[in-house]
């Protein structure tokens, strides 16, 4: 073929699921070329180092299980993992499998695009990265991310701030030095939750500007024991396949009742255990939680009451008090985050009736007063899982644009592949358990199932494998039936997309949980691919 090498697979992106995807194809015998726009591997983890950045999902737990000798050697330090320690772990794992020769770092996908075989050319990928540059490949692997792609809103002059302003997605290496300042923090979601308690500790002042209330729990975070640690190594492999039959890919075993079916005070006692040792796993105390809308009000009235007791001022607590189901939007853990309302550098603005008018010079105007500050940090959020698959806008069979085809929502088979766009798979797709499972095991769940796929086609002389229209318009429906029958379904959210304007409707991730998942993409491979077209 003219024009150049034309590698095996194109990996995109070098976060957990491009770093894994490169070792795994590597390993399999296919040559891989990796693109990542960031300076490092660590996808989410590299751009993301605001103050209090860390995971909700234990570290023992949000970790690699593909080599034994790896979790064996690596020390977690923390109940829950900090930015930094995540982003020393992926960088270790990138050394220890010498997988950085195969990435290309500060580059930028900005299209992909699908020709056809001509000749005795095969059918092949070309990607463009923002240097200018394309690379050929058999197979393009989209590594993108789900929560990679800031949303920064479109506030009327936003651009006239004369102080420094961030987003926690695109946080800069250098040290933040709030100390003397006054800050705004837009946005009470994870990202605000978490870093709003830190900023408050440095700043001179802190003003928050809530839409929305969300429901934290707290992490209970603490340095882990090494003897902890050693504990479960020794038994990581029963661990790990204990995870793989858990409803999020954790292994807890799911609550049998329900919450409906005990007394007031055993009931409260078991919110009150939760709440102290579980963080994210609250919304699993009782196994209908997500599901029957009257079991789901005691545990967020349970919480309600909390925030009352944790909040000095009534009106504030008031105002930090969600009223929609729990866990029906991300839930977020947190670290002192309601007693950070106690402090007097520390004022709420609720901008849920009366939104931010315009951001001026000198501040943050809202209903007519200036709102004075130094800086604002934008913890506004990602366009989530469909943004950095769109910002590329890949070209399928016929010169198909994604963003057609998904113009009133993604569709894709098991949230892996998409019709019309013959070998390119996507990890953590729309349509797979992605961001509602313990991402690190799904993104291996995810790799392994199309390095195998890839293995298919290869050891069997074919040339191409493309999800069939009618196997993903089936799946969406399962996707939305599964969807409406949890309370998850039920609020608008970045889950469904409503905090990115035009974007359309409909529940981005699978809720069926990992194990249904897992089942059903091992069945799709027994069954010969059902539901591909392999030619
Ligand atoms: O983003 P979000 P995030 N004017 O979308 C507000 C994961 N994560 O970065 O809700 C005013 O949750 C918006 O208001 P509203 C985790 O999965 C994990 O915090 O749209 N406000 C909301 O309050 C998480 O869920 C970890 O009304 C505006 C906030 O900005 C996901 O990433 C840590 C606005 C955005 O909240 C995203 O979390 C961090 C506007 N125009 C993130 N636009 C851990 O592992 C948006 N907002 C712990």
């Amino acid at each position: 073929m003219r024009g150049g090498r034309v590698w095996d697979v194109i990996v995109v992106g070098a976060g957990f699921a491009g770093v894994y995807s490169v070792y795994k194809l590597r390993r399999m015998g296919f040559s891989v070329q990796a693109f990542e726009a960031g300076g490092d591997v660590g996808g989410t983890w590299y751009w993301n180092r605001y103050p209090g950045c860390r995971c909700d999902i234990e570290s023992i737990y949000y970790s690699y299980q593909f080599d034994d000798d790896l979790q064996q050697e690596w020390e977690w330090t923390e109940r829950y993992a900090s930015q930094p320690e995540i982003q020393s772990y992926i960088s270790h794992v990138a050394d220890r499998f010498d997988l950085r020769r195969d990435i290309r770092f500060n580059t930028r996908v900005t299209a992909a695009r699908f020709e056809e075989a001509s000749g005795d050319a095969p059918s092949h990928w070309t990607v463009t990265t923002d240097d200018g540059k394309t690379c050929k490949a058999r197979f393009c692997v989209m590594a993108s991310g789900v929560l990679s792609t800031p949303s920064l809103p479109d506030i009327p002059g936003r651009n006239t701030f004369a102080g420094k302003s961030y987003h926690t997605g695109r946080w800069p290496h250098e040290e933040v030095d709030f100390t003397g300042l006054k800050v705004a923090v837009i946005g009470t979601g994870s990202s605000g939750i978490q870093s709003i308690p830190l900023i408050a500790e440095q700043a001179e002042h802190v003003t928050v500007f809530q839409r929305t209330p969300n429901y934290a729990v707290p992490a209970g975070n603490r340095p882990l024991d090494p003897h902890e640690l050693s504990e479960v190594k020794s038994r990581y492999g029963e661990i790990r396949a204990a995870s793989k039959k858990g409803f999020t890919a954790l292994p807890f075993k799911p609550a049998g009742r329900s919450a409906l079916a005990v007394s007031d005070r055993e009931r409260e006692e078991v919110y009150e255990q939760w709440w102290r040792d579980h963080g994210l796993a609250f919304q699993g105390a009782f196994a209908d939680l997500l599901f029957d809308a009257e079991a789901n009000r005691t545990a967020a009235d349970f919480v309600r009451r909390k925030i009352r007791e944790l909040v000095d001022d009534e009106k504030l607590a008031e105002l930090l008090t969600p009223d929609f189901a729990l866990g029906c939007r991300r839930m977020c853990v947190d670290t002192d985050y309601y007693p950070t309302y106690n402090r007097e550098n520390v004022t709420l603005v609720d901008i849920r009736r009366e939104p931010i008018e315009s951001i001026v010079p000198g501040g943050i105007r809202v209903g007519g007063t200036l709102h004075a500050v130094d800086a604002i940090v934008f913890a506004t959020g990602y366009d989530a899982i469909t943004g950095a698959l769109l910002a590329m806008d890949p070209s399928g069979r016929n010169g198909l644009s994604l963003r057609e085809k998904w113009a009133q929502g993604p569709r894709a088979y098991l949230g892996l592949a998409t019709h019309g766009f013959p070998n390119l798979f996507m990890v953590n797709g729309p349509g797979s358990p992605s961001v509602l499972i313990n991402m690190v095991t799904g993104i291996e769940q995810h790799v392994d199932w199309i390095a195998d796929c890839m293995v298919h086609i290869r050891d069997r002389g074919l040339s191409a494998i493309e999800a069939m229209a009618q196997s993903e318009d089936e799946w969406a429906v399962h996707n939305d039936e599964v969807a409406q029958k949890s309370i998850r379904g039920d609020c608008a959210s970045w889950y469904t997309g409503a905090n990115i304007p035009g974007k359309p409707g409909g529940f981005l991730p699978y809720v069926g949980g990992f194990p249904a998942y897992v089942k059903r993409c091992e069945q799709v491979v027994e069954e010969g691919y059902a539901g591909f077209a392999l030619t």
